[in-house]
């Protein structure tokens, strides 16, 4: 079982008494009418605050995207109006959903081009923080991405994979996958502090982590390893103790088009390691202080 399902199953049900007709593969029409003048505002509020702190530190392909979807700045968008522009440019759609969905249907969504999108808000005082998706997070957070078409491949190609390692059991080392990539990814950039910049959703959707994963000296900044990456435990609640930082997305892509069959009868053979680990055969691009980690609580 992922983190996300035994965690949330009580959320999952909570979010699902709301009264919105869950279709069979949990989708809803997004209700766009019970949006009230404060998901507005903290939507006008998050996008500025992001917009401001991400320009220098993240990817200049999630720039790229934001702009040529033309998301709006000052309210939640309509999704109608977003999938206008992604859906001819890579072929993806958003769909609307209650909240976190089961793993199996999730990736069966990401299998088809579909990306789930969270349709509430959270509260003003949830501003910094909370632990699940909300619509910012899943629409700023992950869709400018997927107007990428090299990004949108390998969503793609990792939701198939994720399927088929889903029914193999092997599920929790493509959730690690997805973690330090999708949600927590670096890119190498020279120019950059620590040599790196942003591309994760959920670096990307969150001020505190935007300056911590660039800046702070407590995280260990290592090369992305597939086999490395999905035998990494991580942590749902807080700073991530390790990034990972690929190349460029040709590198992503190219892990997609892996046999993962074979290769996860290899890793889960592996025992997994502590987020914090760093081993003798790593790339180590910096070596964390640990300042401030938490003692265990890793997944
Ligand atoms: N559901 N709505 C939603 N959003 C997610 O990001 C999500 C999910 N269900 C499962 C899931 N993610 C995990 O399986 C992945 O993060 C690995
Ligand atoms: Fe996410």
């Amino acid at each position: 079982m992922s983190t996300l399902d035994t965690a949330n199953t009580a959320s999952l049900k909570a979010q699902f008494d709301t009264g919105l007709e869950t279709r069979a593969d949990f989708t809803i029409d997004q209700p766009t009418e019970r949006y009230g003048a404060v998901d507005h505002a903290v939507w006008r509020q998050l996008y500025a605050r992001q917009t401001a702190l991400l320009k220098g530190r993240v990817c200049d392909e999630f720039l790229e995207g934001l702009e040529r979807i033309g998301m709006p700045a000052d309210r939640v968008p309509s999704f109608d109006e977003i999938n206008t522009e992604l859906t001819p440019a890579t072929g993806w759609q958003i769909v609307a959903v209650p909240g976190l969905v089961p793993d199996q249907v999730f990736f069966e969504h990401l299998a088809n081009r579909r990306f789930p999108v969270t349709w509430w808000m959270r509260r003003p005082d949830q501003l910094d923080y909370l632990q699940e998706p909300d619509c910012f997070h899943d629409l700023f957070g992950h869709v400018p991405l997927l107007m990428n078409s090299v990004f949108a491949d390998y969503m793609h190609a990792y939701g198939r994979a994720a399927l088929a390692a889903h029914d193999a059991g092997a599920l929790p080392l493509l959730a690690r996958l997805y973690w330090y990539t999708v949600e927590f990814g670096l890119v190498c950039d020279e120019a950059s502090p620590n040599g790196v910049k942003i591309y994760g959703a959920g670096i990307v959707s969150s001020k505190g982590e935007t300056l911590h994963s660039q800046q702070s000296a407590a995280p260990n900044r290592l090369g992305f390893n597939l086999e490395r990456v999905m035998r990494t435990r991580y942590r749902i609640d807080t700073f991530q103790k390790t990034y990972f930082a690929i190349d460029d997305f040709a590198q992503l892509f190219s892990v997609a088009q892996t046999d993962f069959a074979a290769l996860l009868a290899r890793v889960v053979a592996e025992p997994a390691l502590d987020a914090g680990d760093v081993l003798q055969e790593d790339h180590v691009l910096t070596r964390g202080s640990q300042e401030g980690w938490l003692a265990d609580g890793d997944i």
